[in-house]
């Protein structure tokens, strides 16, 4: 705490600190809670980034104050209320940016949205503001003056994942990969089927846009009544194909289990959290071209495949990137999202027409 208070004292903060706590569950930064004394003052939220995930972390802050600035500027032209709640507020440090180097660790901070919730689950009402949200987010961005970078190269980029699978094969460093055979099967008969993106951003059929790319459930927060205020975790905001923010809500909001559900019977793909998110998806997102919708079920599908492939891999490497709670985390990790993949193909045709009905109805 001492020494965490020390951070928030580089940071140009109001209030006096009265406690620091741990927030969230996120796999990859480490959050806190500052809770300041007075009443009149903000809570903030402390972050430390994982910068060897992040290995840019200038370029990844410059991304964020763009699209937060970029954000807040739509909000005010659009005439919007509760605009604190509605976009993050990054606090400038000391020297004037919206990080600090303690000399090992980049902190940033930023301010509290009072009031708000995060989910592990949805309904399909709130999938559907949820949606709306995403398309809209998407939407503000799509006319971003500055150029964004690439926090993490290659994030999305499915055959660079299936390479970076196939070097943890070869390399086999746990030892772990005798176990694992059936999913690897299984993963490489897709393979080709998953890379339809990059083919298609190659042949000059797919644009790159800016996209969250980590459009979790519980990265978005809701207010009192389930409507969504704001998408949060925005070191992932990067140029991509919007089937990541399409595709990654749906591989957590739509399963029926959890990410790690060690029962496979819980894990399905929620056929009515799909339809309501598609449809606000579809009424918030009025930029698409007909070759991205075509590919939303494809969308559904590649992230839980993603998402298997990531999470194998780790697992055969020895957990060297997720954090774990305790040793076959990863492995459970895999079979739930694998178990997700296949009942997301079951329901191919049921997407498409579904699709077909939202457009219709245009
Ligand atoms: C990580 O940080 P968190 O938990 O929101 C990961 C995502 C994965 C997700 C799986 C930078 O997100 O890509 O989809 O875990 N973020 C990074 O739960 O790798
Ligand atoms: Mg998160």
């Amino acid at each position: 705490m001492k020494n965490l208070s020390n951070i928030v004292s580089q940071f140009k903060t109001e209030g006096t600190v009265q406690e620091i706590t741990p927030l969230g569950a996120g796999l990859i930064n480490d959050t806190y809670k500052v809770t300041t004394t007075e009443t009149t003052t903000p809570d903030y939220v402390l972050q430390r980034i994982n910068h060897a995930i992040f290995q840019d972390v200038e370029m990844l802050q410059n991304n964020i104050d763009a699209v937060t600035r970029q954000i807040r500027k739509k909000l005010v032209e659009q005439g919007e209320n509760d605009i604190d709640r509605k976009v993050l507020h990054f606090i400038e440090g000391n020297d004037g940016k919206t990080y600090w180097f303690d000399g090992n660790n980049y902190w940033r901070m930023m301010t509290f949205i009072p009031r708000a919730k995060t989910y592990e689950a949805v309904t399909p009402e709130y999938s559907y503001y949820a949606g709306k949200a995403f398309g809209d987010f998407q939407s503000k961005l799509a006319d971003i003056p500055e150029t964004l970078g690439e926090t993490i190269p290659d994030f999305h980029n499915m055959e660079f994942r299936l390479k970076q699978l196939r070097d943890a094969v070869a390399a086999n460093a746990a030892g772990r990969l005798d176990e694992v055979k059936y999913y690897i099967d299984e993963i490489e008969k897709r393979a080709d089927e998953m890379c339809k993106a990059e083919r298609l951003f190659r042949e000059g059929k797919l644009p790159k846009r800016v996209c969250h790319c980590d459009t979790k459930v519980n990265n978005m927060m809701f207010d009192e009544e389930g409507k969504v205020l704001c998408v949060i975790d925005l070191d992932t905001v990067m140029p991509s194909y919007i089937f990541s923010d399409y595709g990654d809500f749906l591989r957590t909001g739509a399963n029926t289990g959890d990410e790690d559900d060690k029962d496979l019977d819980r894990v399905s793909f929620n056929m009515e959290i799909f339809k309501a998110f598609t449809k606000g998806y579809l009424e918030g997102a009025t930029f698409l071209t007909p070759i991205e919708i075509e590919n939303l079920s494809y969308a559904a599908a590649l992230f839980p495949y993603m998402q298997c492939v990531r999470f194998l891999a780790d697992y055969i490497n020895g957990d060297t990137y997720y954090k774990i709670k305790y040793p076959e985390h990863n492995l459970v990790r895999t079979k739930a999202q694998f178990k997700l993949l296949q009942s997301v193909e079951e329901h191919t045709e049921e997407m498409k027409s579904f699709i077909d009905t939202c457009l219709q109805g245009k």
